[in-house]
């Protein structure tokens, strides 16, 4: 039986609507509805999941346009574990992937999506990943029963209308997106706040540019944009087409003379990638200016010159809250001051939001993630905390006081360093730079961090995280970083590559470098490096500054900490490379021998 069409199509695209009609007959929805991305529809669809409790409306004069959503308890991050790659071959894949043989994988999901929209609206949300205009930009159509979704889409991507135009075009190819929360409601049955499925698939299928996800309605396992096609698919797409699809965040510095250069940083997810691309200049730095391109997601790309450019391929931040206060980032509390969706954070009686770190005094009483009542005493008796390690902010870029006048550019941005980095508590220096391309590419391939709240499992275990890439690269590790060897080829300027580590801890276990806005002078030493224009020392693993190589105005740090940052410790290298080897055994097959060089000259170096 054909599922009742509720909204008229907003596309003529015949393949679209041929794609639509099937899938509708597959998943049964109640209606379908054409997203056209309107405010009148977001209203509508807020004032929906409303009365539904899903989303709280925030008090209107502290939050204006905001919204509160609690997750299933069982729902809270992406889930590493439930991710696939299912490209026809395995080797594609890659031994860091889950793979599944695609027509299995096809099999088990049409069983999945047998029906599994029926009581819901199937939203038909067409998104641009990039600007509507930019020749770097691609398309996807997400078809979803989560009006969640819909509402976070419109945040973190350009929606609706605009988008069907571009489609009916048809000059750009479109990633057909499935998503469903995996939930069909009876007839008569009332819908809980957060419908979800215990079984949880987020699959991607590389050579045909298709994703499937199933039974999560959470961020990166639903929000199809963001993880699975700006980073997997994309990634797919920007190997075979010689570009870039990066798991970085793109900066603007400006000078005092106005000087503004760009570098695109990678570190692993929840290592303060949001607040270094918001960063505010510390005192000593009157006259400099960061400017934000993105916070997660950057692609690269050659131009006609040879020099690469770069995009944020979407429009909003999915920023982790715990953490987040006037004193840590000032530009993300601004940003998310309104029309903002909050999700696993505090309620508080007021109607406002709270997260551990947000303020130094916890409110006296609110409810937390879970709906229960939480006090600062009921945390310190429980260990409970008020916010989910992973509560999320959903916030538009636009509203962000920092955002690059060049933020949409439909050429991109042009990119004049690379920079990695971990969180590491010893070994690994502060701040060194490559000495070439292949030894950078080297330095990413092997770059490791203690792993934390974002993705689900053991929380503080050191992991090899290539180029922050490893839970997003949709293809062979081995061949990702042949791809990234093979693109110097394309330039005739090659961006510096850097290492960074704010993390270092002292024999005391206390953090060594402040953080924060002081990474500015790290930064600077950067993008003077970058220029050539800032002095450094060789070391066995790279170019390091000296202490008189970084600006130190307004900041009292002494001399011996800088030097015991900065220690190479020639034992625990020895140590570092072993650990290398072990993610090099295996990618052993598809490794490119440059990465073999490059390890036995930094043994030798060592
Ligand atoms: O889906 C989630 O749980 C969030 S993960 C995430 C969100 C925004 C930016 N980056 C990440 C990440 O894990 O890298
Ligand atoms: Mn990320």
């Amino acid at each position: 039986m054909k599922s009742s069409v509720s909204a008229a199509p907003l596309s003529t695209n015949k393949h679209l609507l041929r794609w639509v009609e099937k899938m509708a007959d597959l998943t049964k929805p109640a209606a379908i509805h054409w997203v056209n991305g309107s405010q009148a529809e977001n209203d509508a669809l807020c004032a929906q999941m409303v009365s539904a409790g899903t989303l709280i409306k925030l008090n209107e004069q502290r939050w204006p346009g905001c919204y509160y959503a609690r997750s299933d308890a069982s729902d809270v991050a992406r889930l590493e574990s439930r991710t696939f790659i299912c490209s026809l071959s395995k080797d594609s894949a890659g031994p860091t992937n889950n793979w599944v043989n695609p027509f299995e994988m096809r099999r088990k999901l049409k069983g999945l999506f047998t029906g599994c929209m029926r009581g819901r609206t199937m939203y038909v949300l067409p998104f641009s990943m990039g600007p509507i205009d930019s020749p770097m930009s691609q398309i996807g159509v997400e078809l979803t029963d989560s009006p969640y979704v819909v509402v976070n889409m419109r945040i973190m991507a350009r929606i609706g209308l605009p988008v069907f135009q571009l489609i009916d075009k048809d000059v750009k190819r479109v990633v057909p997106c499935m998503h469903s929360v995996g939930a069909p409601l009876a007839p008569g049955k009332t819908d809980v706040p957060w419908p979800c499925n215990n079984e949880k698939y987020i699959v991607h299928f590389p050579e045909t540019r298709e994703i499937w996800s199933y039974g999560s309605g959470y961020g990166g396992n639903a929000l199809l944009g963001k993880k699975c096609f700006a980073l997997r698919i994309a990634s797919n797409i920007a190997r075979d087409e010689g570009w870039m699809a990066e798991h970085m965040l793109i900066v603007g510095v400006e000078n005092p003379e106005g000087e503004k250069t760009y570098v695109a940083a990678a570190f692993p997810s929840a290592c303060g990638k949001t607040n270094f691309a918001m960063m505010i200049p510390p005192n000593g730095f009157e006259g400099w200016k960061v400017w934000t391109v993105g916070d997660d997601i950057a692609w690269v790309k050659p131009d006609k010159k040879g020099e690469l450019r770069a995009i944020n391929p979407e429009s909003g931040f999915f920023g982790v809250a715990p953490g987040t206060s006037a004193k840590t980032n000032p530009n993300a509390i601004a940003t998310l001051s309104k029309n903002t969706i909050f999700t696993n954070v505090a309620l508080t009686p007021g109607g406002g939001v709270w997260w551990e770190g947000m303020t130094e005094e916890p409110p006296t009483e609110c409810l937390d993630w879970q709906g229960n009542r939480w006090t600062p005493e009921i945390g310190r008796q429980t260990g409970r905390k008020a916010a989910h390690p992973n509560a999320r902010f959903t916030a538009a870029a636009s509203q962000c006081p920092s955002i690059d006048p060049n933020w949409e550019d439909p050429d991109g941005v042009p990119i004049s360093a690379f920079i990695f980095g971990g969180r590491r508590a010893a070994t690994i220096p502060l701040v060194y730079q490559a000495f070439n391309w292949s030894a950078g590419v080297y330095m990413g391939a092997t770059m490791g961090s203690e792993t934390t709240a974002a993705a689900a499992g053991a929380i503080g275990k050191v992991r090899r995280d290539p180029m922050a890439m490893l839970p997003f690269c949709g293809y062979h590790m081995g061949d990702y970083f042949r791809h990234w060897l093979t693109m110097q080829r394309s330039l005739t300027v090659t961006p510096r590559i850097f290492h960074v580590n704010w993390f270092r801890k002292d024999a005391d276990g206390e953090f060594i470098w402040p953080g924060y806005s002081q990474n500015m002078r790290v930064l600077k030493w950067i993008v003077e490096r970058a220029h050539s224009r800032a002095a450094a020392k060789e070391t066995p693993i790279g170019w390091m500054p000296r202490y008189e190589d970084i600006e130190w105005r307004g900041l009292d740090f002494p001399r011996e900490k800088f030097d015991e940052l900065q220690n190479f410790d020639a034992g625990a290298w020895r140590s570092e490379v072993i650990g290398h080897e072990e993610l090099f055994i295996d990618l052993h097959d598809r490794l490119p021998p440059e990465m073999v060089y490059e390890r036995e000259l930094l043994i030798c170096r060592i």
